[in-house]
């Protein structure tokens, strides 16, 4: 055990719990690193299963109530992984009682919750972070790399998709485990906030800042039986959004998402075109970056595809794990995402996205979802 311990409290046991409990298990075995994550209690309101996350998992013990486990002094971090209705509560009682606070995407249901979220881990002084976690994707994190040393030269567009399939069926429910995605009350948005707020956050860190937007949505599934009630009830969330926007650098951007893209499980895919250059990623293909240089000589020039296994510092991460050409996967991007946020913590810089860079994120979900009620423009304010 490391001398330096950063003793974890989650809240939530579901696919985000698992996927963060995995990178704190995992990091230090990869990363050297001063401090390592201790899991010290899982918490959630059914005993049971939060019992059985906890021994699968190896927490120490657990809590039925987030407050007892935020009043708990053998805790440091308390890790927020359930419906975003529950985000900012959660995070304004962590701040309080002085915690380092790892959130789950989107910060919030809104911006002005976001606010209020930002302005209590900044008045209390604690270490915060957003779980955006594609962006320590290796492929993703070199294409931030290209794009920093000025390789694409001047940017002219940006485009992203995140497709998905999988509520197109009218038997599944709103509301529970998982599918409180599909409940306005718990989720603020739907494909604004589950999908899109990844491929904005990724956006605004590879090519700035988004000054306006112009946006559509559309529910198909107007009714859905609620878990809570048994009965069918009016879905408020919205199914798909498409949007066009200018970012600050003036470059045009172009987003889509939607849960009814049929074949589609998790297609999230950007594509950047500059005067010099263009990049190209896939998350169904994670490990591979798409790069066409127009510098190449003209004979040979095309697309070429870069597999971003490397070691000798050339490919991000990549040192830290198996041999060149051996590939990783989604679940690295977690563990990256622990690294880098704990290697913050020892060198006193904290590492992004913390709580005011998702703010901005969650700025533009809400100009998209005025623009589609409104059919407006809307500036990012
Ligand atoms: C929704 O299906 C979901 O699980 C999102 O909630 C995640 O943030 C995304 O990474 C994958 O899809």
């Amino acid at each position: 055990m490391k001398e330096k311990q950063l003793r974890i409290g989650m809240i939530g046991y579901g696919f985000m719990g698992r996927a963060h409990s995995n990178a704190y298990a995992r990091v230090n075995q990869f990363f050297d690193l001063a401090y390592q994550p201790v899991l010290k209690a899982a918490c959630a309101r059914n005993v049971e299963a939060v019992q059985k996350f906890a021994d699968n998992w190896g927490y120490e013990s657990i809590e039925s109530d987030w407050k007892a486990l935020i009043a708990r002094d053998d805790i440091d971090a308390i890790d927020i992984c359930v419906p975003n209705n529950l985000h900012k509560e959660i995070a304004l009682a962590a701040a309080a009682a002085g915690k380092i606070i790892l959130c789950e995407k989107p910060l919030s249901m809104n911006a002005a919750e976001g606010i209020e979220m930002c302005e209590a881990v900044e008045k209390a002084g604690v270490a915060n972070m957003v779980w955006y976690n594609y962006r320590r994707v290796p492929a993703v994190t070199l294409a931030k790399q290209i794009i920093d040393s000025g390789r694409l030269g001047k940017v002219f567009h940006y485009r992203a998709n995140f497709l998905q399939d999988w509520t197109i069926s009218e038997d599944v429910p709103q509301g529970g485990a998982a599918l409180w995605r599909l409940d306005a009350a718990a989720a603020g948005s739907g494909v604004t906030g589950d999908l899109l707020a990844h491929c904005i956050d990724t956006a605004i860190w590879l090519n700035g800042g988004i000054r306006d937007v112009v946006a559509m949505t559309e529910t198909f599934v107007k009714e859905r039986v609620h878990a809570d009630t048994g009965k069918a009830e009016p879905v408020g969330i919205d199914d798909a959004c498409a949007f066009l926007c200018h970012f600050q650098n003036n470059s045009l951007g172009l987003f889509e998402s939607t849960r009814y893209a049929r074949g589609h499980k998790a297609l999230y895919t950007f594509e950047i075109n500059g005067e010099q250059g263009s990049l190209r990623w896939d998350l169904h293909d994670l490990h591979r970056l798409e790069f066409f240089d127009y510098n190449d000589e003209g004979a040979t020039r095309g697309w070429r595809s870069i597999h971003v296994t490397d070691h000798g510092g050339e490919h991000p991460y990549m040192d830290h794990w198996w041999v060149p050409g051996l590939q990783i996967g989604y679940e690295h991007s977690f563990v990256h995402q622990v690294a880098d946020f704990l290697k913050g913590l020892e060198d006193g810089k904290p590492a992004g996205p913390t709580f005011r860079d998702a703010l901005e994120t969650q700025r533009v979900c809400d100009a998209v979802l005025d623009s589609a009620k409104s059919r407006e423009w809307k500036n990012v304010t």
